[in-house]
């Protein structure tokens, strides 16, 4: 038989999968439905990394497999076309962006069939056309409806750089995400999204199959903290101040309370001599990043207002200071200094001479900061606090709160760290904000039936760095008629976030050519949520988030019928170059392209699953690469060569190897998965196995190699197409085990395992657990007085 001709093979199956079209999914037949979905790319005018290639193959072998068992499987593809690297792209060819989108768009398409993928491209969704961010547009508006998206003047996160506000998301540790220049703050009116409001359940994860790292990410940054206001009199003042604490079992130990520069009653809180210092101070404080300010091994600053405050519980009059340790976009803005029992205010007190007076101890009767301890559950009493010393902390922590609110100086409060969502953004390359201000009427949404907003094409794109959007210098977009009262009317002219865009997307997958609506409920809530999800763990905070904050939204407006989006999400891991990070900075990406061209798309895929676990990633290596050649090779020989016959030996193996490359598929452990089909493959070899036999391998290499397989099968006279026949199923009674692992107990407690034959005999068992060496160490310890073996379950001594 010939050499096996990868290229020759991908492009003729290629081309048939396509003219059959047999990767398009009926929508209508969803009893078994499956919907595999994976995170869509954005197009740059890059090709397809090893990444993608990573990512989105495996991903596929699953979708394949699921097929293969019955599943009718949707597996859509699409592109997030709207944002910076489509935008900077067309910056620097010069190329508008609608056009070098869709070229790019049009060159994805096609290095997204090589990879062979059962993409349905029917469902396509290209979220930079019209067609599409009209019911983005419509999102928004179904929002603003709810209340749920207002504009608020605040100090933003801005990229001098790319000439744009970021989230914070997007600019975690002071610099913008994108380009890693230092953010500036800027105060700006922007349109925001109130995720905050969704807070709560966010938090529920009932019913979702994710990984623990990523709920643990979300939680973290939704960040909820229970805990109180308590409110603070301003001395000879109309004012009182809110201050936000976890632990008011320390307010008897309050000695200072500091307010935020930035908080908006400060300017009356400042004494006339005090005034030059404090303003001084603010303004340096406007220059560092939240992190810097935050940063703990950063020095503590402030400066006396010369207001005091005064402590509801005993009447103390406390002093108010100036602090940039203390943020006013958390809590109130305004902290009370406990030196005693927190780090921060202690470097304060310290620094500044203010009292340290303890409040609380912990069992043994020792002082502590509340840094060093779960402050939730914490154990000590209570001291030096009035009416509440000697109480537990923690129920006096109730208590006080009681009181407080009772005597109106307080209450409990749930605080969370997630912010609002703000989609502003300064570009022109995105779906623009459909609102129009009127003299007369206001601010006034587009009306449904006049969606598309749409991005006028005759608009010098690029920013002028002005902080206006590109939109703004376009009078013809600008200039409109009110929607109300059809007077003279200005659009909004900033354009939403892309991850606006990417929140809802999968949702119109499966209503894709709708016109008159985004989606139709019936459609979804057959179809959705996403049976499985798999994407980079980037995500974690923002996507992620936001998809299921706009999910969940529209089911509470009852657009569709489901909670979540996503029932099982798995990331991929990354792949590394000599255990860096491939990047084209370091200069150490490998393409694909040309291993593609060399060993075919199969062999590509394979060899990338093969490198590690899915979810780890590797570290790649040329040379690798060969192994999988030759396995291929070998597959081809086996399949084209003389039927032989293994007998009962190699039907067992047979069914062995239907079992571990099923489980191993199911747990996208396809490293393993390849692994266990060579063994077969060197055994099938050596003894030959039948066509019946033959057969089952190229099924199971199908999902892994679908190519190889299709081919494969055809050439065993199989019918059209490998992948609408029933997956193998193996019989349980030929792949039980000759031999088990069974629990060695001591005293109750398993101490061990062993291996051993099914059928091994009590003296053998014996003998291969003191064997052991953790069992002998427990052994030696005492007398054995009894020795218990029941075959195929456990062992156990009870040693005296
Ligand atoms: C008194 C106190 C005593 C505090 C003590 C801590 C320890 P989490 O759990 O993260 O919510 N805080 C409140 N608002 C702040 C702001 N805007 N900027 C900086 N710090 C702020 O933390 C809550 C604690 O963070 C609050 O409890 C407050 O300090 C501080 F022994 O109040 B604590
Ligand atoms: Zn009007």
């Amino acid at each position: 038989m010939a050499k096996y001709n990868a290229r020759g093979v991908e492009q003729k199956w290629q081309k048939k999968w396509k003219a059959s079209e047999l990767y398009k999914t009926d929508l209508s037949d969803d009893a078994q439905k499956y919907y595999n979905l994976v995170m869509f790319p954005y197009p740059s005018g890059d090709k397809l990394h090893i990444g993608h290639w990573y990512n989105y193959g495996p991903f596929d072998s699953y979708g394949r497999y699921m097929r293969m068992n019955g599943k009718n499987v949707l597996q859509p593809m699409g592109f997030d076309s709207f944002g910076l690297p489509a935008e900077n792209y067309a910056i620097k060819s010069g190329v508008h962006p609608r056009k070098s989108t869709m070229e790019n768009v049009k060159c994805m398409q096609k290095q997204l069939t090589d990879i062979g993928a059962m993409w349905d491209f029917d469902k396509m969704v290209v979220t930079s056309e019209p067609d599409y961010y009209k019911w983005t547009q419509w999102v928004f508006l179904k929002l603003y409806e709810k209340g749920l998206a207002y504009k608020k003047k605040a100090p933003v996160n801005w990229c001098p750089s790319c000439k744009t506000v970021l989230a914070n998301e997007q600019a975690q540790n002071g610099k913008c995400e994108r380009c890693d220049s230092e953010v500036e703050h800027k105060d700006l009116t922007q349109w925001f999204l109130k995720i905050r409001d969704y807070a709560e359940k966010l938090l529920s994860y009932e019913g979702l199959d994710w990984p623990e790292k990523t709920m643990l990410m979300q939680k973290n940054w939704i960040g909820k903290s229970t805990g109180c206001d308590v409110s603070w009199k301003v001395k000879d003042q109309d004012i009182s101040l809110g201050t936000f604490t976890t632990t008011v079992d320390t307010v008897y130990g309050v000695t200072f309370v500091v307010i935020s520069p930035e908080h908006p009653d400060l300017d009356k809180l400042i004494k006339p001599t005090n005034k030059e210092a404090v303003e001084k101070y603010i303004k340096e404080a406007d220059k560092k990043t939240d992190i810097e300010r935050m940063a703990e091994n950063k020095e503590k600053t402030g400066v006396p207002t010369g207001s005091y405050v005064i402590n509801p519980f005993n009447g103390d009059e406390i002093p108010l200071w100036v602090a940039d340790y203390v943020l006013m976009n958390y809590g109130t803005g305004v902290v009370m200094g406990v030196p005693a029992h927190d780090q921060r205010d202690m470097d304060f007190a310290n620094k500044y001479n203010f009292p340290i007076i303890q409040s609380i101890e912990g069992e043994n009767g020792e002082s502590f900061i509340y840094d060093d301890v779960d402050k939730y559950n914490v154990k000590g009493r209570i001291i030096n606090s009035g009416d509440f010393s000697d109480m537990d902390i923690l129920k006096g922590r109730k208590e006080i709160i009681k009181w407080m609110e009772e005597n109106k100086c307080g209450k409990g409060k749930i605080q969370y760290r997630l912010r609002d969502w703000l989609i502003s953004r300064q570009r022109y390359w995105g779906a623009p904000i459909p609102i129009v201000y009127c003299d007369k009427c206001g601010e006034v949404p587009v009306p449904e039936d006049q969606l598309p907003v749409e991005l006028p094409v005759d608009v010098e794109f690029k920013a002028k760095g002005d902080g206006k959007s590109p939109l703004f210098h376009s009078d013809s977009f600008r200039k409109t008629k009110c929607p109300e009262c059809g007077g003279e009317a200005e659009r909004e002219v900033d354009t939403m976030d892309t991850f606006m865009c990417s929140s809802w997307y999968f949702l119109r997958y499966p209503c894709n050519k709708m016109e008159d609506k985004p989606f139709d409920k019936g459609v979804l809530d057959k179809w959705l949520p996403v049976d499985m999800y798999v994407g980079g763990p980037e995500h974690a905070c923002m996507h992620l988030l936001y998809a299921r904050f706009i999910n969940m939204a529209l089911y509470d407006m009852g657009h569709i019928g489901f909670k979540e989006p996503f029932k099982r999400l798995v990331h991929q891991g990354m792949i590394t170059k000599d255990g860096a990070k491939m990047s084209k900075s370091k200069g150490n990406v490998v393409s694909p392209d040309e291993f593609v061209e060399k060993y075919g798309s199969d062999i590509f895929r394979m060899y990338l699953m093969f490198m590690g676990p899915f979810t780890e990633g590797g570290d790649w290596n040329d040379k690798g690469i060969t192994g999988i050649a030759r396995f291929v090779e070998k597959v081809w020989g086996l399949i084209g060569g003389e039927d032989g016959d293994s007998g009962a030996e190699g039907e067992k193996m047979l069914n062995k190897l239907i079992k571990k490359v099923s489980g191993d598929i199911e747990k996208m452990h396809f490293n393993t998965a390849v692994a266990a089909l060579m063994e077969f493959v060197n055994f099938a070899k050596k003894s030959g196995i039948g066509k019946a036999a033959k057969k089952t391998v190229a099924q199971l290499i199908a999902p892994l190699a679908p190519h190889l397989a299709e081919e494969s099968w055809e050439v065993l006279g199989g019918k059209y197409s490998i992948f609408d026949q029933k997956w193998p199923e193996y019989d349980a009674a030929m792949v039980v085990d000759d031999t088990v692992t069974i629990g060695v107990q001591i005293n109750g407690k398993v101490r061990g395992e062993i291996e051993i034959a099914v059928d091994a005999d009590q003296e053998v068992a014996m003998a291969a657990a003191k064997k052991n060496q953790n069992v002998s160490k427990y052994l030696s310890e005492g007398k054995v007085v009894k020795e218990i073996y029941v075959p195929g379950k456990i062992v156990g001594f009870v040693v005296k």
